[in-house]
């Protein structure tokens, strides 16, 4: 059986706990009616307040201050995609590109916010939405529309639904709704909104299914976890109420309660009336860095179509170069297989201008590197091994060391690419290497490249490549 609720960390001793509780909740006079669940709660609680309210500031923080900070940032979407349009004018989604930059344009003026209403299924979103609509909202110029998304966690599904986040990140504020305190998906959904500094209003919906004491307790559980919370009752179910008469006789009736949404309508409404316009110019930032991160791979696909064929030339350079004057020495191996020449080709490609005195630095750190990282000498032990089983191929001499270059060179040139995709377009030249990314770089290429079969294929091709009348 799954825990459908997640497990609170009860770090604090019971009296301290109920302590706690007494100066923290007046409604709670008999301790003895508390649940156990509530002393849990506030005992994990507690434990994560600290860091609940520097996530706090961190929002409010990071919030736009002016229109300028937007426009910035929209400009700099539009750099990126004009430099698609340099690289690969005629790249298919190049249009659709331009005419999302010109929309955010627009945008950054619009008076309507948009509300998501999010949450697993059945928790209340529609209902709550039919209710909000009814009150009349008092946030000044702006008004307001709301979109539910459809259900985060459908049925055994453990990851929420991604085109309902995606909604919910290109919306001005989130009302996450939950029924209960939140489960770890629900959590960890929460948590990823947060990181997209996305503005969030944490809603206890169906509070009427509560007992006093528990529901304090969710609620405080949930204050933990969020700054922004509120607790309502979109559709109360009816309640039984009884009248004993005078005469002893007793009266039953059905009555149905209002929809309770005031916490709720109070919250938003001083939250949108306060940050509403900081709220639209923070999602029309969030759009302008979505749709950079969409141009940025699309340039990323076009200037690796581009890499692809470079570095398979400089490999088999280095390989035929390596064959015909074989080096003993590992540190030669390392420092031939990576061609200056080819840095300055791949930095071209990636908008990374290097002279070819810079590119001779970079090949000699690379080289370095890889040494260094004990790459040079697993590679040549594993080709030295594949090549064994062919006797005739491993007794012709310099043929470890050609295939060993150009393996080397491909690596080398593999993780150029990774490291350059992930840099800015470099306006100035000469930047210093960043070495530490490099070195992760190389590693993670290397590990990739690694795995036998893909190690054999890459053998035969050198065979080919180097002794083709051998191979043939
Ligand atoms: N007891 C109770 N039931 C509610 C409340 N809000 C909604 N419901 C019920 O929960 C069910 C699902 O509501 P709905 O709005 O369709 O949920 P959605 O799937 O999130 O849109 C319906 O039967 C509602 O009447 C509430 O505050 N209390
Ligand atoms: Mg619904």
């Amino acid at each position: 059986m799954k825990l459908q609720r997640p497990i609170l960390v009860g770090g604090l001793g019971l009296s301290f706990a109920l302590w706690l509780f007494d100066t923290l909740q007046d409604t709670f006079v008999q301790v003895t009616e508390v649940s156990l669940l509530s002393l849990i709660a506030v005992g994990g609680g507690l434990l994560l307040f600290k860091q609940n309210r520097t996530n706090m500031t961190k929002f409010e923080a990071e919030l736009p201050r002016d229109r300028a900070t937007v426009i910035s940032a929209i400009a700099k979407t539009e750099v990126l995609v004009n430099q698609l349009a340099n690289e690969a004018a005629n790249h298919q989604h190049l249009t659709s590109l331009q005419e999302k930059v010109s929309q955010l344009q627009v945008e950054i003026d619009r008076t309507e916010m948009q509300l998501a209403v999010t949450g697993g299924k059945s928790v209340g979103k529609s209902t709550l939405i039919q209710v909000l609509q009814q009150n009349n909202f008092d946030i000044g110029v702006t008004s307001l529309k709301f979109q539910e998304t459809t259900p985060l966690f459908l049925e055994k599904k453990e990851t929420p639904d991604t085109a309902a986040l995606n909604t919910g990140i290109t919306s001005d504020y989130i009302l996450f709704i939950t029924n209960g305190d939140l489960t770890n998906t629900e959590y960890q959904t929460f948590q990823q909104l947060k990181t997209a500094n996305q503005g969030t209003m944490l809603v206890l919906n169906k509070q009427d299914q509560y007992i006093t004491g528990d529901r304090e307790s969710i609620l405080l559980s949930l204050k933990q976890r969020h700054e922004n919370i509120a607790a309502t009752s979109a559709s109360p179910v009816a309640i039984k109420v009884r009248k004993h008469g005078d005469d002893g006789t007793i009266a039953e009736w059905m009555e149905q309660p209002e929809p309770d949404v005031q916490q709720l309508t109070l919250k938003l409404a001083e939250i949108l009336t306060s940050q509403g316009q900081q709220l639209i110019w923070a999602t029309t930032v969030r759009k302008a860095n979505i749709l950079k991160a969409e141009t940025q791979n699309y340039l990323n696909g076009v200037r690796k179509e581009r890499a692809n064929p470079a570095i398979e030339q400089y490999q088999w350079i280095a390989g035929a170069a390596a064959f015909a004057n074989p080096v003993p020495a590992l540190d030669i191996l390392a420092t031939a297989a990576i061609n200056a020449q080819m840095i300055v080709d791949l930095g071209g490609i990636y908008q990374q201008k290097f002279s070819l005195e810079q590119a001779k630095t970079v090949a000699a750190e690379m080289g370095a590197l890889m040494l260094k990282l004990g790459l040079v000498e697993i590679s040549t032990k594993a080709i030295s091994t594949i090549l064994k089983t062919n006797v005739v191929t491993y007794a012709v001499g310099g043929v470890i060391q050609g295939i060993s270059a150009a393996y080397l060179t491909r690596v080398a040139g593999l993780a150029l690419v990774e490291y350059f995709q992930v840099q800015e377009v470099a306006l100035e030249t000469g930047n210093g290497l960043n070495l530490e990314q490099l070195r992760q770089n190389l590693q993670h290429v290397f590990q990739q490249s690694q795995q036998v079969s893909a190690l054999q294929g890459f053998v035969s091709q050198g065979v080919k490549r180097l002794l083709p009348e051998v191979a043939a």
